[in-house]
């Protein structure tokens, strides 16, 4: 199949999943045209079945917003015509279903007829989308999309909730390529670089947005220190994450704090982890979870969204309710000071994320590509 993707080129979860969707398809002989404002960050271009588009919107003072939107469609009905795509995929819903809507009216009235997969992703759901300047149209364009995907049942049922949906939703969950994630022992270690022998490292790694509630991180990792010789590896940029430098100050804790930025390495990092915490507002998924656990990593996070989906209480990790710090804090020092226990939690977190092979995940995609061709 000839297939385009529209996501956000960014560190954010959707586009990390759309970009690793599209090259896994290319290695399975689909055609994947890529088309956003900017090359993703985790796109390798090395495949002759992988192509990028950019999205230019130029400049015009008149314009106090630039219509991102409008040059999105336009770019969609050009690449359409131009390398004959048999289905569009767009991913996160704003403003990529209503581009895309817009794109099939365009290409309708030429006669072409290109059916539209939207694959919603979360806070398009949950924060952003919910807003009543957004809702009517996010609204209609999931209406619109030939097949509609969430990452999670927990996505699922809030979007039911929240939208007056008419259309199914398959639940499509979120993936790791488990030969990409690395186990500790087939890669050159560094771990004396960022922790002592004798520390355990915790990890976080995130938009840094407030919903990912980093100070309860902070917080939780304080508690931690108190007990257990250790040191904290924030990964990631966004809003929060000067008030978490200052919170570590402020207690004291800086010299045992790391705060990276964004990282391309993030598998060489949670190699060396021993504990990662999310304990997030809200999460329909948790890919950051997920890909903790394909690297051995057992998981401290909050109850809240898809999050039990991926994280098994008591088996992978635990579960607590948004903002317990105090149990959040109190799980992860028993688990960090019980070395079986620890050992036997890495294990299972494993075990957990082969459930989400990439290899099991594609051919749902797959499916939903026929189906959607089939409904044109
Ligand atoms: O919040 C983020 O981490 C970014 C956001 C995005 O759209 O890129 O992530 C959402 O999509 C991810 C991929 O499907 C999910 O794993 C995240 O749980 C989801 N974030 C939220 O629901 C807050």
């Amino acid at each position: 199949m000839k297939i385009a993707i529209v996501c956000y080129p960014t560190f954010g979860g959707s586009g990390v999943v759309a970009t690793e969707l599209g090259l896994e398809l290319a290695k399975r002989g689909h055609e994947i045209h890529f088309i956003t404002y900017s090359q993703p960050v985790r796109l390798a271009l090395l495949n002759p079945n992988v192509h990028y588009h950019e999205v230019h919107v130029p400049e015009y003072p008149l314009f106090h917003y630039q219509p991102y939107e409008l040059a999105l469609s336009s770019k969609l009905v050009d690449m359409v015509k131009l390398y004959k795509i048999d289905v569009l995929h767009v991913h996160y819903a704003i403003p990529h279903a209503y581009a895309g809507y817009m794109a099939k009216q365009m290409l309708a009235d030429e006669g072409i007829h290109i059916p539209m997969v939207t694959t919603l992703h979360g806070t398009d759901i949950t924060l952003v989308g919910n807003h009543p300047f957004y809702k009517p149209a996010v609204s209609f364009s999931i209406n619109k999309s030939d097949v509609v995907t969430s990452v999670s049942q927990s996505l699922k049922d809030d979007t039911y909730r929240l939208f007056d949906i008419k259309k199914e939703i398959v639940v499509i969950p979120n993936f790791i390529e488990l030969a990409k994630a690395k186990p500790i022992e087939n890669i050159a270690c560094h771990r004396s670089l960022m922790a002592c022998e004798n520390e355990m490292i915790i990890t976080h790694i995130s938009n840094f947005r407030k919903v990912k509630r980093i100070e309860d991180i902070v917080k939780i990792f304080y508690e931690i220190q108190k007990e257990i010789p250790s040191k904290l590896m924030m990964v990631g940029e966004g809003p929060e994450k000067e008030n978490a430098e200052y919170l570590c100050n402020q207690l004291g804790i800086q010299n045992k704090v790391i705060f990276f930025g964004n990282s391309n390495e993030i598998d060489k990092i949670l190699s060396y982890s021993d504990l990662f915490l999310l304990p997030s507002e809200t999460e329909s998924f948790g890919l950051a979870a997920l890909e903790a656990m394909a690297c051995g990593v057992p998981v401290i996070s909050s109850n809240s969204g898809g999050l039990p989906e991926v994280n098994k209480d008591g088996f992978s990790g635990y579960l607590s309710n948004v903002g317990d710090v105090a149990k959040m804090s109190q799980d992860a020092i028993d688990l960090l000071k019980d070395k079986a226990k620890l050992k036997q939690f890495k294990i299972n977190a494993l075990e957990t994320a082969k459930l989400f092979d990439i290899q099991q995940i594609m051919p749902l995609y797959e499916q939903v590509y026929y189906q959607a061709i089939q409904s044109k």
